[in-house]
């Protein structure tokens, strides 16, 4: 099985609110498996904006509940986009919406993913505002459903598309990245966040494929270079970084 995400900065326009790039997803969902595959999105300007402007992540007050319901309302939107052209190109894509399935501080239900792989369905699920046991509501970022995924599923493959080729040495722009192809525990790149990221960017994410890296083969590679994806899958020579 493969666990593939379509990170949020590849589907959308991070800097503007709700910019969809449907050509860059259509592009994508023309090499993806249409079996044995986990998908997992992340929320970009459909969701981060909104999440920074009502400081979600700091627990619920009364006067965020608006912003919650919109931000939830907004992930819908791009979740559904992204199932159409998913399904127009012929994967049987199943939405998993996390508000409705898992809460932050509890162990999450994976029955309906059992049911959904064992049909050969593909299940469709994303970064999303969510209950939390603590403070009430907070993101759930679509890296850590990436992690409890690749935990109770052990795919053979995990890949993160992202905006860039892979990870650097140093924050792409500085003029000091480097391109890692094999990303060691001893490296300890260096990153930054110019856009809104609710979720700690590339940090996290770092670490969240440093985890996975326990249980599965983890590759980040650039979603704009979808072949690089077919490279992947089929084990041939890409461009993009293997976390170790
Ligand atoms: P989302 O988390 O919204 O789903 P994503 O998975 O596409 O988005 P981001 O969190 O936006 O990924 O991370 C990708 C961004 O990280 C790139 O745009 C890049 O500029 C930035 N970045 C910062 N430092 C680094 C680094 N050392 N290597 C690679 N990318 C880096
Ligand atoms: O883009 C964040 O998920 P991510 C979810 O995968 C929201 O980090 C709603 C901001």
């Amino acid at each position: 099985m493969y666990l593939i995400k379509l990170g949020g900065s590849v589907i959308s326009d991070k800097s503007e609110y709700l910019t969809f790039r449907e050509d860059t997803v259509k592009k994508i969902a023309r090499v993806l498996p249409k079996n044995d595959v986990i998908l997992v999105h992340g929320a970009g300007s459909f969701g981060h904006i909104l999440a920074d402007k009502y400081s979600i992540t700091d627990g619920f007050e009364d006067w965020k509940r608006l912003g919650f319901a919109k931000i939830q309302r907004d992930m819908i939107d791009l979740n559904l986009r992204i199932l159409s052209t998913l399904i127009d190109e012929g994967i049987p894509a199943v939405s998993m919406p996390p508000h409705a399935f898992m809460s932050m501080g509890s162990a999450i239900n994976f029955e309906i993913f059992d049911y959904l792989i064992h049909y050969g369905f593909v299940p469709l699920t994303f970064g999303d505002a969510v209950f939390d046991s603590e403070r009430g509501i907070n993101i759930c970022s679509g890296d850590v459903l990436m992690l409890e995924l690749a935990k109770k599923y052990r795919p053979e493959k995990t890949v993160f598309l992202t905006d860039v080729d892979g990870i650097y040495t140093h924050p792409p722009g500085s003029g000091k990245e480097e391109l890692i192809r094999e990303l060691h525990p001893a490296h300890d790149p260096k990153t930054e966040i110019k856009v809104s990221d609710v979720t700690g960017g590339m940090d996290l994410k770092i670490n969240v494929m440093r985890e996975i890296a326990k249980y599965s083969k983890v590759y980040v590679i650039n979603g704009f270079h979808p072949e690089r994806l077919e490279s992947v899958l089929k084990d041939e020579d890409f461009i993009g970084t293997v976390v170790l």
